[in-house]
């Protein structure tokens, strides 16, 4: 019995303060990875705070740019009186929170269905030979979010797997446990060619909320817009723009500049009097001083950002290859979206965020004139984290169009794929929605499979989730495992000359 309880108590601590919390989980595989490779000790430790250190000061500046704006895009919802569901995680987990008590479910499941999903994440890449599957999720607060809104799509697709009882009885976990285990292993190995050559090879996987979204873009970037008969790309960094337009070349210039003109834009229609009802300012605050400050308080955070990336992607992609080597042959990381954002060229991120902003407006407008049930708010981590991602890699692939176009119809078809689900669901009275481009999408259209054909769609979303790292695999069978394992033979293999190489 009490090792049973330390056991319990072990786990506690570690499914609250590292599982969860993706600095500590990085911590914890850096550690894990270092101690694997025999390192110093007192290396491992310093790697393990870097890589902890790192990732705080990401979620710093993610945490601020999301508090920063979050309250802006939230306030036109307020200003204009409107029902409207708000598309963003945290918002998305309380609504399901709300739904859930009110059909007399009890939510304190959740951090054992994390558990297993995990375990099957890391099934799935540990025999990689077959299952083809090389990234392990590691951004636990994800996983928390993705968790709450697949129990309500299952509950809404399958009640009879629901049961009546305020727990979630062990078919509809275990049901639960496979199709997000395996959502995570299969999106998070999708994005690990466009992350290689975004990165020139630094090791690393996107375990987010746009993993289908970052390969779609991949995929059509290049497809439409990519370099073809040998004539080279017009990138975003490779404008070279005349006279005044010269300053926009500075990321933090172009940054600050834009989203003064874009909040500014927003907060003139909100107007002072919203804000200070709210007790944001003071009615004696100057309120085009405030707009200018909080815009460029958007440079800022992204540099803050930035800077975390650099502190910690080095240590974990160095240390991932102890257990690489070790316990998961072939494998990396997944790391949170904004880890990219420290690669390629930085204006592709305010590009697309833009871009994907004035998509998601324009959507939102027409679901306000065609009179939809559903109307949507956009809220600030969909419209920009998944968009700056998408516009990124879009940028890599096929240039300054793409970064542009891309992310502008995936704008659309967040706020449209989330009205429709949030709306059929049932999500939308309780004021949220998680919003990001897969759950926009993939999982929607997951739901439909479910709940038309039952048992039989469950079966039939596991089977086209393991399918596709299958399919990846045989359209190249010789760089598959070897982009993971030795980048610069991949290049090798593949004739690639990257600009790094200069
Ligand atoms: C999310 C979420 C966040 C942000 C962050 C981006 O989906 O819940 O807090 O994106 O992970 O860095």
């Amino acid at each position: 019995m009490i090792v049973l309880d330390i056991l319990g108590g072990i786990w506690n601590f570690f499914a609250t303060y590292v599982l969860q919390k993706a600095p500590y989980m990085v911590g914890f595989l850096t550690l894990l990875g270092y101690s694997l490779m025999g390192k110093k000790w007192y290396d491992t430790l310093a790697g393990t705070l870097k890589a902890i250190i790192g990732m705080l000061i990401l979620n710093a500046g993610s945490a601020g740019l999301t508090g920063t704006f979050r309250p802006i895009l939230a306030g036109l919802r307020e200003r204009f009186n409107l029902t409207a569901c708000v598309t963003d995680p945290y918002y998305g987990q309380n609504a399901v929170q709300d739904a859930m008590e009110n059909i007399g479910k009890s939510f304190a499941d959740t951090m054992m269905l994390l558990l297993i999903a995990f375990i099957i994440n890391i099934l799935l890449v540990r025999f990689n030979r077959i299952t083809k599957c090389r990234a392990l999720f590691t951004t636990g607060h994800v996983q928390v979010q993705q968790a709450a809104t697949a129990i309500w799509l299952l509950i809404f697709a399958l009640p009879q797997l629901a049961g009546t009882g305020a727990n979630v009885p062990l078919p509809m976990m275990i049901v639960m446990s496979i199709l997000l285990g395996a959502y995570w292993a299969v999106g998070a190995n999708l994005t690990i060619k466009p992350m290689q050559e975004l990165s020139d090879g630094a090791g690393f996987a996107i375990a987010h909320q746009q993993m289908f979204g970052i390969r779609l873009g991949y995929f059509l970037s290049d497809k439409l817009f990519g370099a073809k008969n040998g004539k080279k790309l017009k990138k975003v960094g490779d404008m070279e723009m005349p006279g005044f337009f010269s300053i926009f070349n500075e990321n933090m210039v172009c940054t600050a500049l834009l989203m003064t003109a874009f909040f500014g834009a927003i907060l003139a229609i909100i107007g002072k009097p919203y804000f200070v009802g709210t007790g944001d300012i003071a009615e004696s605050t100057n309120y085009v001083w405030w707009c200018f400050d909080k815009s460029l308080n958007f440079a800022v955070y992204l540099a803050i950002l930035q800077l975390g990336v650099r502190t910690f992607v080095t240590e974990l992609t160095a240390s991932f290859q102890g257990i690489a080597d070790k316990l998961l042959p072939s494998s990396v990381p997944g790391v949170d979206c904004a880890v990219c954002f420290g690669f390629g060229d930085a204006n592709a991120v305010t590009f697309g965020f833009l871009a994907g902003l004035v998509g998601q407006i324009l959507a939102i407008l027409i679901l306000i004139f065609t009179g939809s049930p559903t109307i949507i708010i956009c809220g600030f981590v969909p419209v920009f984290f998944d968009n700056a991602t998408i516009g990124l890699v879009a940028n890599e692939k096929g240039g300054l169009k793409a970064c542009l176009i891309i992310p502008f119809f995936c704008g659309l078809i967040q706020v449209f794929g989330s009205a429709l689900i949030a709306g059929w669901t049932g999500l939308a009275d309780f004021g949220g929605y998680l919003g990001m481009f897969d759950w926009a999408t993939v999982w929607p259209g997951f739901t439909v499979l479910m709940k038309y054909l039952g048992y039989v769609g469950v079966g039939l979303v596991a089977v086209i989730l393991l399918a596709i790292p299958q399919i990846e695999y045989r359209m190249d069978p010789k760089g598959y495992f070897l982009i993971t394992e030795d980048y610069e033979a991949y290049k090798e293999y593949k004739g690639i000359k990257s600009e790094y190489d200069d």
